[in-house]
C-alpha cells in the first residue's frame, strides 16, 4: 500500500517522534502551523475517521489518552490547544491515513 504515513511507521520514511508505543505513533507535522504541531496516527492503516470500524473502538479510545500525552509532552496541556481530523475533500483531508492534529503554543483563532 502506497501510505506515507504506513511507511513512516515502517521507518521507511524518517520523522520526529514525540511519542510511539505498539498502537500508535505521534510525530511533528512536516509543515507546522503552530509552534507546537503533532500528528497522532494509529500503527493500522484506516484511510479516516469514516472508516473506523466497531473493532477499532480500543483503538480509537487509546489514540485519544495518546493524544492527553503529546499534550503534556509538548506542554500544551497548560494553556490549552486543538485537535483536529480533516476528512475528505472539503475537510482538505490530504493524507488518507487517518491523522490528529494536535496543534497549540499559541492563541489559536476559529476561522474556517
Ligand atoms: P491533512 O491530511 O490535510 O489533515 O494533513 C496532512 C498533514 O500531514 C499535513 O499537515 C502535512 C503532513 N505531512 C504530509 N507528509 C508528511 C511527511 O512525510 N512527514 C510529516 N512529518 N508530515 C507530513
Amino acid at each position: 500500500m502506497d501510505c506515507i504515513f504506513c511507511k513512516i511507521v515502517q521507518g521507511e520514511l524518517p520523522s520526529k517522534k514525540v511519542y510511539e508505543d505498539d498502537h500508535i505513533l505521534a510525530f511533528h507535522d512536516i509543515n507546522p502551523i503552530a509552534p507546537v504541531h503533532v500528528l497522532v496516527i494509529p500503527k493500522k492503516h484506516i484511510s479516516s475517521l469514516m472508516e473506523i470500524q466497531p473493532e477499532d473502538k480500543e483503538l480509537i479510545g487509546h489514540l485519544h489518552l495518546g493524544l492527553q500525552k503529546v499534550a503534556e509532552l509538548t506542554g500544551v496541556n497548560q494553556d490549552g490547544f486543538r485537535v483536529v481530523t480533516n476528512i475528505g475533500k472539503h475537510g482538505q483531508q490530504t493524507v488518507f491515513h487517518i491523522h490528529y492534529h494536535v496543534i497549540g503554543g499559541r492563541q489559536l483563532q476559529w476561522t474556517m
